[in-house]
Order: structure tokens, then sequence, then C-alpha cells
């Protein structure tokens, strides 16, 4: 028996798969200047809502975080600003030489995907002493990729501020405030979209701090050998594991007054989540089987009622999985994915007849 909802002639979004959404942020316009000296306290920040805290990179699996985080944000023509707030006890920084593994140290992290395909994205790390490590990958280290080192965001300006005294384990610190500007310009020639983002346009982005456990010996902080790092986040990873940035959170940028701009749905999400399930599923498949899987049952998934999930074996021995996220008649993009991890959105194209529905 069909339902009679699906002769309804209008756009239906298939129904949604079970995963928790990433994290939302509306990015809203400078209203005046902002000086990088790592104080959050011009007019302009005044009004701008913080992020949510910040949770362990697995989410709810995992305890709360033993010290507050947040960012917020602003853009105007020229520059993407973060800032950041750490809650912190014990200040300490090791690290001063640009572009060494500053995660070493207890940092802030910057994850950014302009056209949230996976790849091409850009990273910034930095400690409580204000050295950076700006790097650059073309393709998420699960599916092959490397860091680019002499990657640098060009005209990029951070600044910390201390709330408190750094390696001085004789007292209690407040914390550190991270300010940074990410000029547009530097952004442009991994962006493959417009940059400075339109209003409205949504970039992937996500921000993640690292901390490690400490003891004192003589009077100076240590980490605590043998332990692993802490790695807080904005929008939960599931896994330990920053490098999947289909997890990133959305920032939405908008000329909209605060207050006055809802986060937009994005409507390719639940496409997005049921491929990335077909890819990590066809991973594991070929690491048990030697090759792809070539249905969907090989893979034990079921495409969503109404929209079809499309694998195809390519010539040269790859796959692909599409999926078209809306029944009825109504506009959508096709969403796809392949081994790497890439997931492209085409053409709006008009859905003008009721697709089949599929009965698992
Ligand atoms: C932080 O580092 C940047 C770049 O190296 C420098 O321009 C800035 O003055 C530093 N300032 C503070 C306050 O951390
Ligand atoms: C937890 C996690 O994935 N951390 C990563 C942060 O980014 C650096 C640089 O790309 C990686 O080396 C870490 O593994």
């Amino acid at each position: 028996m069909r339902h009679a909802a699906w002769l309804v002639p209008i756009a239906l979004a298939c129904l949604p798969a079970a995963d928790a959404p990433p994290r939302g942020y509306v990015c809203h316009r400078a209203t005046g200047p902002i000086a990088i000296d790592g104080a959050i306290d011009e007019p302009a920040w005044a009004g701008v809502p913080w992020s949510d805290p910040f949770v362990d990179i697995e989410g709810d699996l995992k305890p709360r975080p033993r010290h507050e985080t947040r960012v917020k944000m602003l853009w105007d023509d020229e520059h993407y600003y973060i800032a950041a707030k750490l809650d912190e006890p014990d200040l300490r920084g090791s690290i001063t030489r640009h572009d060494a593994v500053i995660f070493r140290d207890n940092d802030f992290e910057v994850f950014i995907d302009p056209d949230g395909d996976n790849h091409e994205y850009v990273e910034l790390e930095l400690n409580a002493l204000n050295t950076t490590w700006d790097l650059s990958l073309k393709v998420p280290y699960r599916d092959g990729g490397k860091a680019d080192d002499s990657y640098e965001i060009a005209g990029l300006r951070t600044a910390v501020r201390l709330s408190g005294t750094i390696n001085r384990p004789d007292d209690r610190d407040e914390g550190w405030s991270v300010e940074i500007a990410i000029p547009w310009k530097s952004l442009a020639p991994v962006a493959h979209r417009p940059c400075p983002p339109r209003d409205g346009d949504q970039w992937r982005v996500n921000f993640s701090r690292v901390q490690w456990r400490h003891r004192v010996e003589a009077g100076a902080y240590e980490t605590v050998p043998g332990t692993k790092e802490d790695n807080w986040v904005w929008s939960p990873q599931g896994v330990v594991d920053m490098h999947r940035p289909e997890r990133w959170g959305y920032v939405q940028f908008t000329k909209g007054e605060v207050g006055r701009v809802a986060l937009a749905a994005d409507p390719t999400r639940d496409a997005r989540d049921r491929l990335v399930r077909v890819y990590e599923a066809q991973k594991a498949f070929k690491a048990g089987q030697g090759r792809w899987a070539a249905t969907l049952a090989e893979l034990d998934i079921r495409s969503p009622r109404g929209c079809p999930i499309d694998l195809k074996i390519l010539p040269g021995g790859t796959y692909e999985a599409s999926m078209v996220p809306t029944v009825g008649v109504g506009q959508s993009r096709p969403v796809s994915i392949g081994p790497d991890s890439r997931i492209e959105v085409g053409p709006v194209r008009s859905v003008p007849h009721f697709r089949q529905m599929i009965d698992p």
C-alpha cells in the first residue's frame, strides 16, 4: 500500500538519517573595526553571541571538558574574524617555532572547508605563546592526504591575550583569549566559491582545543608521560579525528542583523550523511574483500524511502554513490561521493516526476 502523502505534488525531503546535525553559527558583519590584540573587547564583538561550549571530540560518549571554550565570529569585506575564549587555570606553552607541530602544546585550532566537499581545506593551530602552524590539505589523511606545511595563510593576523601568568605553576590563572583575522584573499585560491562569501553562504568550519594532562616537577609544568591529549571541539566528530570535514559545523555568513537571521538547514545534509556511510562501508568492504561492493545490499545499507541511493562501479574500478535528496515535484541537487570521500553537489535540477518509491 502506498501512502497518500507520497502523492502530494510538492517536494518532500527524504526521511533524515538519525545522525545529530553538526553545530551551526550565524556569522554577522563586523559593525566596526577589530584590533587583533587578543582582547575581545571591541564594540563590534559586544552584541555577537558566543558559540555553544566545546564538547569532547567524540561527543556525548565522553565526559564534558574540564574547562570551558567558546568562539565568536564576524566578517567584513576583507576578513573572517575569529575570537576564542579558553578557560585555563594553568597557562602553559613551550613551542616558539612557526609551523612546528603546535598541538604538542595545549592549543586552539581552526579548520575551514569553504565549499564543503571534504577536500582542499585549511588548518591553523596556535598556542598560548601565539606561535602558529598554518597548513592545508588537498585530501584528508584518511584518503591518503598529506599536510602541506609550506602553505601560509597570506596576511594572517593572530594575537593571544593571557589572563594570568604563563608557565608559573605557583598561581592559578583564568585563561587565554585569541583573536584571528583571516583575509578572504588568502582563502580565495582554495575556496572554489565566492570569497568573501555571499549573504547566506554556508562554509564548513570546526574549532578544536587540545589539552594535555600536566604535573608540576621542580617548579615547572610538564605533560604527564604516557597520557593522551584531550580534544575539545565545537562540532563533535564522533571519533578522535578532526579530519572528517563532513562532521564540521555550518557557519552561515549573513549581512542581516544579530538575532534576525536563522541558520538555514542544508538541504543536502541527509544525503551527505548517507553517502558518507556508503563511503565508510565501502572502505571496510574493500579491506575485507579486496574489491568495492557493487550493490548496497552487499554493504548492508538501504536507501531511504523514496530517495534511492545509486551505486555504480565506474570504469577504472572505482565507484560512485549518488542520491537526489528530494521526492515528488520540486528542485533538488544530486549529491555524490567516491572512494576519496570528495562530495560533489551537482547543479540544481528539477524533479518533475514522482520517483518510484523504494520499499526496502
Ligand atoms: C602574535 O603573533 C603575530 C604574528 O607572529 C604578531 O604579529 C603579534 O604581534 C603577536 N601578538 C600577540 C599579542 O600575541
Ligand atoms: C584529533 C585530530 O585529528 N588532530 C589532528 C589535528 O590536525 C593535525 C594537523 O593536521 C593532525 O596532525 C592531528 O592529528
